[in-house]
């Protein structure tokens, strides 16, 4: 098997040959300048003329792929990239299992696959939209550079799903690949298709928590659409994963380094007492209960994008062969799932029961599980951050109930110790749970710009290491006068 390079002859560098894919490679052309505006009105604003430090993907070799250079976004080199076929590829698990791969859309299958698709697409720019105004506050060039490869990348995904829908489903997919310009995120009239890419990101610790939380569920539902029987579609998220690891790296360390800070700043302070918020907040830093309060958010609002827990969309999408299950490949099971149960949470008598359930329909709550467990081990590496700093505090997630909008529990009102309580007492103590306005004025306090070399912001420690191993001062933005 070979790995195809990519060529950059092309306006739209791309691994799938598009230079003899005139008809593709036209629609996409058309495309371009529709995306272009897009960039410019809802990226990064302010930040248009700046050189900034990016890699590229030049090729799909996972050792290697990235290029890094200073680049203007609006230059930036968005690519069609596929992770190398399969030779021989069988679709892994529902009714087709052991079949070919498709190479194309099978038409029974057409309008589910065009909607997976969509959806996938649709996030890309809708984060992008959610982040436009970090730049502006961003507490170090290197964490400014951070949000714009972030940015970029998500842009670059965007053109992988419109890719599909241009190659794959005609004047349909066409249609589809306009939309995906014109919906905005928080739109009243044209919002973006997912709650949670509807919220705002109003600062940097919400963009961490963003990154780790809701990034990670971008990485489970790619790793799902990778085990697809769709064979292009399958290869796109292979290496989409790729650069869904340093996104979920700057989240992971975001917050890590913050919480590194803060547990300095009391330890120096000689402050015991982690819910003295006032005493902590003097310091400059963000103190722990605040920084608990965003993590319940956004970890809340990602689980609403796993959709419900009892599901026959999901059912219809694991059985057709087009939405595998995390690491399918690995899981020791007759991948058909006619016949086994999985056991979901339910409302059950006022209750949260633990019910087993058909596991085909079941396919969200297993995905959402898996997820968990990959949330909890980046928690544990949070607490020993916070651990070895000799702060007595530990970072855990809410109950899956509590703060949902979507599926099972949507119409309870749940603590984050999982009780469910009545309208009274969730008001009483919802400030408690979830960031309010005060705490949003104190973080936005903290939001002012640190643009020099090297130079951090009060409220977050430096990384331990620059990106492409860059020194400490090294300028990974090159702001236009
Ligand atoms: N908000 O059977 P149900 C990423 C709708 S993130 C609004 O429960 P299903 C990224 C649903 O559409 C990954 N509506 O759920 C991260 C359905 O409507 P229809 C994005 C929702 O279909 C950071 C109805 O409720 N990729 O890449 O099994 C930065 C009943 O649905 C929501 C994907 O999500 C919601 N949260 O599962 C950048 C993968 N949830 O059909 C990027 C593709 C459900 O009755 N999408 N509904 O009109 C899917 O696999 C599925 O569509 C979902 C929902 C998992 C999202
Ligand atoms: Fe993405
Ligand atoms: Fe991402």
């Amino acid at each position: 098997m070979t790995i195809q390079s990519v060529d950059y002859s092309t306006k739209i560098p791309n691994n799938v040959n598009l230079a003899e894919d005139r008809a593709v490679l036209r629609a996409l052309e058309s495309w371009h300048p529709g995306y272009i505006e897009w960039w410019k009105t809802m990226g990064p604003e302010g930040f248009q003329d700046a050189l900034v430090y990016l890699r590229t993907a030049v090729s799909v070799d996972p050792k290697g792929w990235a290029k890094f250079d200073y680049v203007k976004m609006p230059d930036y080199r968005w690519g069609i990239l596929l992770a190398p076929g399969e030779d021989g590829r069988k679709i892994p698990f529902g009714r087709h299992l052991g079949e070919p791969a498709w190479q194309e859309v099978p038409g029974e299958y057409r309008a589910m696959l065009r909607r997976l698709i969509t959806i996938q697409g649709d996030t890309e720019p809708a984060s992008v939209e959610q982040q436009r105004h970090l730049g502006k506050t961003a507490p170090s060039l290197y964490d400014m550079r951070n949000v714009f490869q972030v940015n970029v990348e998500e842009g670059r995904h965007l053109w992988a799903m419109v890719y599909l829908l241009q190659k794959y489903f005609g004047r349909d997919g066409r249609e589809e690949a306009a939309e995906l310009l014109q919906r905005r995120s928080g739109d009243a009239d044209k919002p973006r298709m997912l709650g949670a890419f509807n919220e705002a990101t109003p600062d940097w610790l919400s963009f961490h928590m963003f990154t780790f939380f809701t990034d990670r569920d971008g990485k489970m539902q790619l790793e799902s659409l990778a085990q697809s029987g769709f064979d292009p579609l399958s290869r796109t998220c292979r290496f989409m994963l790729t650069e869904e690891a340093h996104h979920m790296f700057v989240g992971e360390t975001g917050i890590g380094r913050t919480l590194q800070r803060t547990c300095e700043a009391m330890k120096a302070a000689g402050i015991e007492d982690v819910e003295d918020i006032e005493r902590v907040r003097a310091l400059g830093v963000i103190d722990l209960p605040t920084m608990k309060k965003k993590l319940n958010l956004h970890y809340s609002l990602s689980l609403d994008l796993f959709g419900s827990e009892v599901s026959t969309n999901a059912a219809n999408a694991f059985n057709a062969g087009l939405k595998g299950r995390f690491q399918e490949s690995k899981i020791q099971d007759d991948h058909k799932l006619e016949n086994a149960t999985y056991p979901v949470l339910k409302l059950v008598d006022g209750a949260i029961k633990r019910v087993d359930e058909p596991a085909l329909t079941a396919i969200n709550m297993r995905l959402r599980d898996d997820y968990t467990a990959d949330c909890q081990r980046g928690l544990d590496r949070w607490n020993k951050i916070i651990e070895r700093t000799g702060v007595a505090y530990k970072f855990e997630l809410p109950n899956v109930a509590f703060h949902r909008h979507i599926g099972e529990f949507k119409d309870v009102l749940v603590t984050p110790d999982g009780r469910i309580i009545d309208e009274a007492g969730w008001n009483r103590e919802k400030d408690k749970w979830l960031p309010s306005s005060d705490d949003g004025e104190f973080i936005k306090s903290l939001m002012t710009p640190v643009t020099e070399p090297g130079k951090f912001a009060s409220w977050i420690a430096p990384p331990r290491v620059g990106i492409d191993n860059k020194p400490g001062d090294f300028e990974y933005v090159k702001i236009a006068a």
